[in-house]
């Protein structure tokens, strides 16, 4: 099991409580999906994504930035029991939505990137690293349902 240090625990809890879930979400995952356009591939329901500008002005992609980070607040509250907390996250993005689990680690990178923009020198090299622990643990945990 992933242990955390009281210092890890205090760094991701106070990143985490001054994230607003929707502009981080929506702004990570329009990275994503400019970044690395392939990843459009997912989201073909979601309609126009035919630019950088209709990607940020897509409502379907405002709102689900938002269901992506509050899902990751599930794992900030969660920290000893990520696996579980995400077993059947990881089931629906395997089996029903196919996702290649390579895209989980882009995402994260795309989060730190967005997070460090918004939290400037507060985002220290030493939470900086808290955080990329913690998404290496939430990548692992939702690539854990595919075989
Ligand atoms: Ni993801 C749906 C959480 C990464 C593609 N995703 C969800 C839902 C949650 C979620 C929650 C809604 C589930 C439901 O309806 O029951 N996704 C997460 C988390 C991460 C993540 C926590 C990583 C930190 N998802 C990704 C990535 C991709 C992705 C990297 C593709 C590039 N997810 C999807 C798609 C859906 C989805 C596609 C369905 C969207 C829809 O509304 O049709």
């Amino acid at each position: 099991m992933v242990q955390w240090t009281d210092d890890e625990r205090k760094a991701i809890a106070s990143v985490w409580s001054k994230v607003d879930v929707e502009s981080t979400g929506h702004q990570a995952l329009v990275r994503l999906l400019i970044v690395y356009p392939w990843t459009q591939r997912y989201f073909s329901s979601f309609g126009n994504l035919s630019s950088s500008s209709a990607i940020m002005g897509n409502p379907k992609v405002k709102s689900h930035g938002k269901t992506v980070l509050t899902a990751l607040g599930d794992a900030v509250n969660n920290l000893d029991n990520i696996k579980e907390t995400y077993s059947k996250l990881s089931e629906l993005h395997s089996e029903k939505l196919h996702v290649d689990p390579e895209n989980f680690r882009l995402l994260g990178e795309t989060l730190i990137i967005v997070l460090a923009g918004k939290l400037g020198a507060e985002f220290t090299p030493a939470v900086q690293a808290a955080w990329q622990k913690l998404l290496g643990v939430v990548i692992s945990a939702l690539g854990r349902q595919y075989h």
